[in-house]
């Protein structure tokens, strides 16, 4: 039929394959043999039931996103499936590996699905700031019942085959071959023959609708969209599915998705799916990797012990060190409960929690990390105790072990240079809590080795991180741009802006939460021991700490917080401070807007992106995004501090900065020069 498209007969059941790997993704050049097949075989009255499988790894991953944007080639999607719902004979898509978006949007045209014991099945358009656009907020609600299909469509988040099989998505699953059992499943339906109803055609679920319920969660779910358009696309669209009649509930859709598909929030997070996949790309090609089968931790503290359940977690044996059997059980009852705390929370079963404990080792003795594949360091950040613990490792790492340090600002190159094997050595800077945040930078020293690197960015892709390859510089990407970001927030305290109208600003603009707050969390005296490290001040924050404000966990810190509670609240007595210290300086306070403090911490940290990316810091302007989306909360629907740059208008940044430049004389704020030449250029790859 077609290079990416196959038709074959079993008997009278004609079997239809696409093969567009890696992901069947359903290409122009798919859909076009696709629709002429499936007009073919309905018309072909030899056939009396098709098949519609997939070749390769898995079933249709979706529409081809690299379509998005451009002039949409027909047919689409929409008339592929308005074709299958005209097909008398019965239709069955055999799901194998994945089912997602226009995937299932396309099984969904089909009388029947069954899939391999194996299979996910979903529509994670919202993840792509879109909705489904090939029926499948109409269609879905039709199997599933709308409030399934609700959360569903809003999380985006795919089922597993037997999930969907127990909700009326899937009629079989099958284990072994697959598309045999479907063709046999598909002739005895056109054996048993009468009329096949097309899903559009199933009302019940939809009737079944208890609205007060369905309103209920929608409305919890857009309290968490946080300004995100998508997932409030999403519960309209399923509403309108058990409202309107089919052919308006579909043509709403149509409506939202062609409204979405052309927003900055779809674009933004359409870059990030590419993004988060080009930061994973290495040049040179084929590096033999080294085989991990063990990994070591060193300190089970807060990072270590959360490295070390993220490796678990990732079905790797670890080797957890301490320098003492007390501070060992300590970490391992840490590790203990915080297992407990998810089986809880229902996100992992008794049995899960006793297999990943079973993959600790505790030790006191470095010699037992002998027979480790990897070895993390996560000891306190100090230069000395590093370089120590590395002397330590290099008697005891057996050869082509990987040494790599969790810290998350101090001079690799230094600590690589104090062993004789640099080219092991290498950073890994895991983020808090390191199982759970998914970011990975991982730090090229200068002489670590190519496949010392490819190694360790596969194995975090094998323990769900999102890895962005840095190099060595003071803070790497993500600290180094925080410390731009956050270099005027006193100022902007002594020049009259407060605590919660910084923070206001940034939850504004879609942060999760703003510097104040989420100093707080964190813990006031962690940045304020860095400072001192560094010889470095800032006057309120220093203060306030002297005064054993160190934030939540003193119960006051920039705010105040009711015992145990996490809501802030403003506090008096810190204004006043402010207000003490600025008049100390001779700062009369002034009305600070809102734009203000978005230009001199974001524009800031844009330039700082740019300053990396000049130096080699970062390989990619979209490296940079990854990194903070993905470990520093940057909005998704503003697609990282570079993307959003253009989105800003990259100009207008230079000229603001360029303005309070003059105005403070603060390096923070002189334009970078890759900066002058994208606004020039129009993107960081013309710019440079
Ligand atoms: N379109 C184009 N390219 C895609 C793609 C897609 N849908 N999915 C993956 N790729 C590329 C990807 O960029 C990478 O390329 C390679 O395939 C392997 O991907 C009308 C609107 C299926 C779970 O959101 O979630 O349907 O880097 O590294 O880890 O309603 O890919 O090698 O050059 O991710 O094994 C909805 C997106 C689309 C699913 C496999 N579908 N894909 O994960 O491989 S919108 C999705 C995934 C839509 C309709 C709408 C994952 C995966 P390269 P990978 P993986």
């Amino acid at each position: 039929m077609s290079d990416f498209l196959g038709i074959h007969r079993n008997g009278d059941v004609a079997v239809v394959t696409i093969d567009n790997p890696p992901v069947n993704a359903l290409s122009f050049h798919v859909r076009e043999p696709l629709m002429q097949a499936l007009v073919e075989l309905r018309d072909d009255a030899s056939v009396a039931a098709i098949v519609i499988a997939c070749a390769g790894r898995t079933f249709v991953a979706g529409a081809d996103i690299t379509e998005f944007g451009k002039p949409m080639r027909q047919p689409e999607l929409r008339a592929i499936v308005a074709t299958l719902e005209t097909i008398a004979k019965p239709t069955v898509a055999a799901i194998h590996g994945t089912a997602l978006g226009g995937g299932l949007e396309l099984a969904l045209g089909c009388h029947f699905r069954v899939a391999d014991a194996g299979a996910r099945l979903g529509l994670p358009e919202v993840k792509l700031g879109l909705l489904p656009g090939g029926g499948g907020t109409v269609r879905l609600p039709r199997l599933v019942g709308a409030l399934k299909a609700l959360k569903m469509i809003v999380s985006g988040a795919p089922i597993a085959a037997t999930e969907a099989h127990e909700a009326g998505l899937v009629d079989a699953v099958f284990e072994g071959d697959l598309t045999t059992h479907a063709v046999n499943f598909a002739r005895e339906l056109a054996r048993k023959g009468g009329l096949f109803t097309p899903v559009r055609d199933r009302d019940e679920g939809p009737k079944e609708t208890d609205l007060a319920a369905f309103d209920a969660e929608a409305a919890e779910l857009a309290r968490k969209a946080r300004g995100l358009e998508a997932p409030i696309a999403c519960a309209q669209s399923v509403r309108n599915a058990v409202m309107l009649p089919f052919d308006e509930a579909l043509a709403a859709e149509r409506a939202l998705f062609v409204k979405l598909v052309a927003s900055d929030q779809s674009r933004a997070q359409r870059h990030l799916f590419f993004a988060e996949r080009e930061a994973a790309k290495l040049p040179g090609k084929d590096i033999v990797k080294r085989r991990i089968a063990r990994v070591g931790v060193i300190g089970a503290g807060t990072m270590g012990g959360g490295i070390a359940m993220a490796f678990a977690n990732g079905g790797y044996p670890v080797t957890l060190l301490e320098t003492s059997h007390e501070a060992l059980q300590r970490g391992l009852a840490t590790i203990d409960k915080n297992y407990s705390v998810s089986v809880t929370r229902g996100s992992l079963t008794a049995d899960a929690k006793r297999e990943r404990l079973a993959q600790f080792k505790g030790s006191t003795d470095y010699a037992d990390l002998a027979d480790c594949d990897l070895i993390v360091e996560a000891v306190f950040e100090d230069m000395a105790v590093k370089r120590e613990v590395f002397g330590k490792l290099e008697a005891v790492a057996k050869p082509g072990a990987i040494l790599a340090t969790n810290t998350s600002y101090l001079d690799i190159d230094e600590i690589a240079a104090s062993t004789s094997r640099p080219q092991d050595v290498l950073g890994l800077h895991f983020f808090s809590p390191a199982n759970v945040m998914k970011l990975l930078e991982i730090v090229r020293a200068d002489k670590t080795a190519p496949d010392a690197l490819a190694t360790v960015v596969d194995l975090a892709r094998r323990i769900g991180k999102v890895a962005v390859v840095v190099g060595v510089c003071h803070g790497f990407v993500g600290n180094r741009m925080l410390a731009a970001r956050g270099s005027e927030s006193e100022a902007l305290l002594l020049e009259g802006a407060t605590p919660s109208q910084i923070d206001k600003a940034f939850t504004d603009f879609g942060w999760p939460m703003g510097p104040f707050q989420m100093g707080d969390l964190a813990g006031l005296d962690i940045g304020w021991r860095n400072r001192k490290a560094r010889g470095q001040t800032a006057v309120i924050a220093d203060t306030l700490c002297e005064q054993g404000r160190f934030g939540q966990k003193t119960g006051r810190g920039f705010y105040l917080y009711e015992a145990g509670a996490r809501t802030p609240m403003p506090d008096p007595e810190v204004e006043a401070l402010i207000r003490d210290k600025a008049a100390e300086k001779g700062i009369s306070p002034r009305a600070i807007s809102a734009e203000e403090i978005i230009e001199r911490t974001l524009y800031p940290l844009v330039n700082e992106g740019a300053k990396i990316l000049e130096e080699g810091i970062a390989a990619r302007a979209s490296d940079i995004d990854v990194v903070w989306v993905n470990g520093y909360g940057f909005p998704i629907g503003r697609g990282g501090p570079m993307f959003w740059a253009g989105l800003e208008g990259p100009a207008r940044i230079v000229e603001r900065l360029d303005y309070w430049h003059q105005r403070t004389g603060k390096d923070v704020f002189k334009p970078a020069p890759l900066l002058k030449r994208m606004a020039g250029a129009g993107s960081w790859e013309a710019g440079g």
